[in-house]
């Protein structure tokens, strides 16, 4: 079922525990087109992951990142530095399958390592088509199940069965549960997942550094904590207590 099994999931895993960090950093710094600062932004992302090379297992690089840099400047960042870590595209994906398709392609020519699309699209032509596209580009593909958000329980959260039936049926290699809502996490494990599980809300949001990996987490994604502290290598250093692998 899990065809990607020494695909993703693995190299993930062994990164965590050679790293001994079951810490994500999410990647969301940005700047404004107008303001002309990609060059710096550049640097200034290349210096913190250098930062935290020995204190973090992956990297989640968001839609802020990744409007400012576009293709070329990802591109240069994932394959010219050595960094160790896996790379994993966050543009929950939501629509219909074709452009998923063309989405996931550009994503694999810039070195990603994994892909995060929405569960709730279905699988008929749209996670179904994620999935295959990932797949035959040698990515890893993660599904968002339930959001950390006090928002999410109004609609998303309470389609958590159905995304969770369509994220198995599909064999999506692991899914992104909130750290804030530590009973989904129990709950897919408790049905025997043996894939990956990510969890973000840690930190910024509220979740405590270590809850979602005591509910079965395999890492947590931290972003604000990390990197709006006004020391990241200390934040880092912190969450990375509770955090080992
Ligand atoms: P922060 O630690 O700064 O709150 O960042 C959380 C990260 O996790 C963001 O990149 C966000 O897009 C992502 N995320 C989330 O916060 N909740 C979800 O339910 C799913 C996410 O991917």
């Amino acid at each position: 079922m899990w065809a990607s099994l020494v695909g993703f999931i693995e190299k993930a895993l062994d990164r965590g525990s050679q790293a001994d960090s079951r810490i994500v950093l999410a990647l969301d710094l940005h700047c404004r087109l107008l303001e002309g600062c990609q060059h710096s932004l550049f640097m200034k992302i290349v210096s913190l992951l250098n930062s935290l090379r020995n204190l973090i297992a992956g990297v989640k690089i968001g839609w802020p990142t990744i409007l400012t840099l576009g293709e070329e400047s990802l591109y240069r960042l994932i394959n010219e530095y050595d960094w160790g870590f896996f790379f994993i595209a966050d543009l929950k994906l939501a629509d219909v399958g074709h452009i998923n398709r063309l989405i996931i392609q550009h994503m694999a020519d810039i070195g990603f390592d994994a892909v995060i699309s929405h569960s709730v699209i279905g699988r008929e032509k749209a996670l179904d088509e994620a999935v295959s596209t990932a797949r035959e580009n040698g990515l890893g593909i993660l599904s968002v199940v339930a959001m950390s958000h006090p928002g999410g329980e109004e609609v998303l959260n309470k389609c958590f069965e159905d995304n969770l039936r369509i994220s198995l049926e599909a064999g999506v290699d692991g899914f992104i549960l909130p750290a804030t809502m530590p009973r989904y996490i129990e709950i897919v494990r408790e049905r025997g997942f043996k894939g990956l599980i990510l969890s973000p809300g840690v930190g910024a949001q509220g979740a405590e550094p270590g809850s979602a990996v005591s509910m079965g987490a395999d890492f947590e994604i931290i972003g604000r904590g990390i990197y709006k502290s006004g020391d990241p290598v200390k934040a880092a250093k912190w969450f990375l207590e509770r955090l080992r692998w």
